[in-house]
């Protein structure tokens, strides 16, 4: 089982630094520069290649991720106190996903070669970075590899090999789902970043910058909802290195790229966990709010999901009481996902109802998780600011050991508009962290790091689309990586 939340935590991860140079030397250096860029695209190349082939492998039943699910631990029981309905128990709908996976990567022939070769191995040459360090399976898969035809690779699988291989990762350890979800935030973002990087890219390769270059780049993140602030931000930190030297649009590009990772970073600096999961030996609950149409309810679906599949149970509490057509379409993100859903089956009834009764069922289950849909329309501020207070305090009293997270749903397409909602929710329900939704199909990707510098808080999943496998937890280096690479 591939466990999504500690993909990061649990692959020995060593970024990579292929970043700017310190000190960009004249004639002969650049010819080696050449040379050695060449080299490490072949490197990736074969990278790449390997990866492919361990995933035909893991698909045919070869082989399988090792990471494994965190261990349930005992928690306390209480009594229910209210009537509640229960759906979704049985059901399940993943073969869909999984047939669409498997066209795009079917190759037995490799495997079967991967097989026989079994022990045999090789030489990896010289400067081998840390992704590339040896091992008997990897060489076994390397050499099979070969046969992997280039046209296989396409442009979206090469840039995602180059992202999880930056990461430090392995290539006998990445999954399918990673290349899936790589390629889908990285179409997602496609027109944000065709916006952006070769108008940067002739800016910011044009030598040192000038006023001129300055306002055009501030145009350039100001149209991609980047945020008066982050831009001044990022203008300044830009004008410190590039205002003396002139660097190459590639290295200029990386720096860039640094500076918005620093950004989008910050609001984890005084927080313990960085890797966001569900924590081990307790109930966990995450509260999603946000303004109607946000994707709420769509996310709790798509978190069920995730979680189920990275080995965590779940129940959701339906407390979105507002509309009745809220709890049907929580039912049925809880049929498709096979989880439980607690609603209460009478008309207007009190959500914090319905999280009370949430609570109940998680602890009597067991589970791990608690996910609480809420309504985002309500009549006005008040009324939400009072719903959300009384869901707040009744999760405090009655889950007194849970871990509680408070995270706020953000239309990615609203710009600086959804930002403006989030201050209001975060005055009512004392946010830990920020979904964004509807990255895909925008150009208005660079609201996350306005999200980041202006709410101060961490992005905590992205969704890239309203399939049930289009949100993952968020990676500020892939995320900048999918937003300024060609
Ligand atoms: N393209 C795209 N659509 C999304 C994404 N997330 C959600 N949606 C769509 O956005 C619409 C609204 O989503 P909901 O989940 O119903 O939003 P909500 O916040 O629960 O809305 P209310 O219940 O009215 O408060 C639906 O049509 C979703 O399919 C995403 O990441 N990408
Ligand atoms: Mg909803």
């Amino acid at each position: 089982m591939f466990n999504w939340f500690r993909r990061n935590k649990d692959n020995n991860q060593e970024q990579v630094k292929q970043d700017v140079a310190p000190t960009p030397e004249p004639q002969e250096e650049a010819v080696k520069e050449e040379e050695e860029d060449s080299a490490s695209q072949e490197q990736y190349l074969e990278w790449a290649k390997t990866a492919f082939a361990n995933i035909q492998k893991q698909k045919t039943g070869g082989e399988t991720q090792t990471v494994t699910p965190p261990e349930d631990e005992e928690k306390p029981t209480s009594k229910d106190e209210e009537v509640v309905e229960e759906v979704g128990e049985e059901t399940g709908e993943q073969e869909g996903i999984t047939e669409s996976l498997e066209k795009s990567l079917t190759a037995p022939e490799i495997v079967a070669q991967v097989e026989e070769k079994e022990e045999e191995t090789s030489e990896v040459g010289g400067n081998v970075p840390a992704w590339m360090q040896k091992s008997d399976r990897l060489e076994t898969l390397k050499e099979t590899a070969m046969d992997t035809t280039e046209e296989e690779l396409d442009e979206d699988f090469m840039w995602s090999a180059q992202v999880l291989a930056s990461q430090g990762r392995s290539a006998e350890d990445v999954s399918m789902e990673e290349f899936e979800w790589l390629k889908k935030l990285r179409q997602g973002l496609g027109k944000t970043r065709r916006n952006l990087i070769n108008q940067l890219k002739s800016v910011v390769g044009q030598g040192p910058l000038n006023d001129d270059a300055v306002m055009e780049i501030e145009a350039l993140l100001l149209s991609a909802d980047v945020g008066i602030e982050a831009t001044d931000y990022i203008i300044k930190t830009l004008q410190e290195r590039l205002r003396e030297e002139a660097l190459p649009p590639e290295e200029a590009i990386a720096y860039l790229k640094e500076i918005l990772q620093t950004l989008l970073d910050k609001p984890l600096e005084n927080i313990e966990d960085k890797a966001f999961e569900p924590q081990e030996g307790k109930l966990n609950i995450w509260l999603l709010t946000g303004v109607n149409g946000a994707g709420k309810t769509t996310t709790i679906g798509k978190l069920a999901h995730l979680a189920k599949s990275s080995g965590y149970s779940c129940v959701i509490a339906a407390a979105d009481t507002f509309r009745a057509a809220a709890v049907e379409q929580v039912k049925v993100w809880g049929e498709r996902t096979d989880t439980p859903v607690i609603a209460n089956p009478g008309k207007n009834t009190d959500p914090a109802a319905v999280v009370f009764d949430g609570i109940s069922a998680a602890i009597a289950r067991n589970a791990d998780l608690l996910l609480v849909d809420t309504a985002g329309r309500l009549q006005n501020k008040k009324n939400l600011m009072e719903e959300l207070a009384k869901i707040r305090r009744i999760i405090d009293k009655k889950a007194v050991n849970a871990h509680v997270e408070s995270l706020v749903v953000l239309d990615a397409t609203l710009g600086q508009n959804g930002l403006r909602q989030a201050q209001v929710f975060s005055e009512a329900a004392d946010l830990t962290g920020v979904v964004l939704t509807k990255l895909d199909g925008t150009a208005k990707g660079g609201v996350a790091i306005a999200v980041s510098q202006q709410l101060n808080l961490p992005i905590r999943f992205i969704g890239a689309g309203e399939g049930i496998e289009d949100l993952r937890p968020f990676s500020s280096f892939e995320f900048v990586e999918a937003l300024l690479s060609q």
